[in-house]
């Protein structure tokens, strides 16, 4: 299997995470793709290929314009105002409030923000800009016959919703891939979400529609961020009811139980029948993830991508989360070896 990465993921290097009240280090570091790329290499997977660099058509198809132009702003309005930290939203529109976007930057940042945690920093815009140009050229690959393709992308995107940025996440790379595979003339594509987090912004982006199913397997948002989406009774609306799937599992969820669910997803994938798949291949389910509460093993994984595989459908993994930096590599690698099966 192809694997699309690009180095500029390395301008995605903040200083600052909010966790538990102090700002440390993030859980979202380069390291992460470092390990990723070097499993690939050590296990060949197959090629290792530099992204193609696309127009922000695809990113427009799916995100406001709007946020486009925040984000391409953010880092330097937060200079112009003076401030000497990462951007960091302080104030929210919040129940009963107005909805207008405000002029100054801290208002902005409210704006946009779903979260918190993820500090804007310089270089951000560019990563993610190259994030989405991984993305798309491995989109590419499929519509040019290849059967599967891991596009390494970080920074990740699905908490990116059409209007935010948070969970780490600023374009919503998945979606922007599936859209572009509709776009290129796919009828039918099917998105399926197995990092340990809910991918509130894919849902967001595809719920009022019937031509992108997704599925998420993920933390109880009663327990787990992003804590304000991903309840099993969200399942899309007006025409899109029926095609948005939720997985909501407790804490301590073992691989069993897992399975099960992804049993579940596989078999919706499976009778919507699409031409393309796109998988959020997140990590973060692993046992020893330092933010997560699943308890899948490395070896699960593989079994993972061979259930995968078992649909036959061309499939492209976006990378999506994963924070134990010493087994990220081999849990991603499990998934797509068991794919190739
Ligand atoms: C792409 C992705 O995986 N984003 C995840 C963003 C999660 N950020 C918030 C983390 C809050 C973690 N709180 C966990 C408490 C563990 N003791
Ligand atoms: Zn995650």
């Amino acid at each position: 299997m192809r694997t699309i990465y690009s180095e500029q993921h390395r301008l995605r290097d903040a200083r600052t995470e909010l966790y538990g009240g102090e700002l440390v280090q993030p859980f979202e570091k380069p390291s992460r793709a470092e390990t990723v790329l070097r499993v690939v290499r050590e296990s060949n997977l197959g090629e290792i290929s530099a992204p193609e660099a696309f127009s922000l058509e695809p990113v427009l198809a799916v995100h406001d314009a709007d946020y486009i132009a925040f984000l391409e702003t953010a880092w330097q309005e937060w200079q112009d105002a003076g401030y000497a930290g990462e951007v960091i939203p302080s104030v929210w529109p919040a129940r009963r409030m107005q909805s207008r976007v405000p002029r100054f930057i801290d208002g902005k940042v409210g704006y946009y923000a779903m979260a918190a945690e993820t500090s804007i920093s310089e270089g951000t815009w560019a990563a993610a800009l190259s994030s989405k140009d991984v993305a798309l050229t491995g989109a590419k690959a499929l519509l040019e016959g290849e059967r599967g393709v891991f596009s390494l992308c970080r920074p990740p995107g699905h908490h990116a919703a059409l209007d935010m940025y948070g969970g780490y996440c600023f374009l919503n790379n998945a979606a922007i891939a599936a859209q572009y595979l509709r776009d290129q003339g796919a009828e039918r594509v099917a998105i399926l979400d197995i990092d340990f987090h809910h991918g509130n912004g894919t849902q967001d982006i595809f719920y009022a529609r019937d031509d992108v199913l997704f599925c998420s397997l993920h933390g109880d948002p009663e327990d787990a961020f992003p804590h304000f989406l991903g309840y099993a009774d969200e399942t899309g609306s007006g025409p899109g009811t029926g095609f948005n799937r939720n997985y909501p599992m407790p804490p301590g969820t073992p691989f069993k139980q897992w399975q099960a669910a992804l049993a579940d997803a596989l078999a919706r994938v499976d009778e919507f029948s699409p031409q393309y798949l796109v998988v959020s291949l997140g990590v973060d389910a692993f046992e020893n993830d330092p933010i997560s509460f699943f308890k899948l093993t490395s070896a699960d994984f593989l079994t993972t991508g061979e259930m995968i595989g078992e649909l036959g459908i061309p499939t492209l993994f976006a990378m999506e989360g994963g924070y134990d930096v010493d087994e990220v590599g081999v849990n991603v690698v499990n998934v797509l070896k068991g794919y190739e099966v």
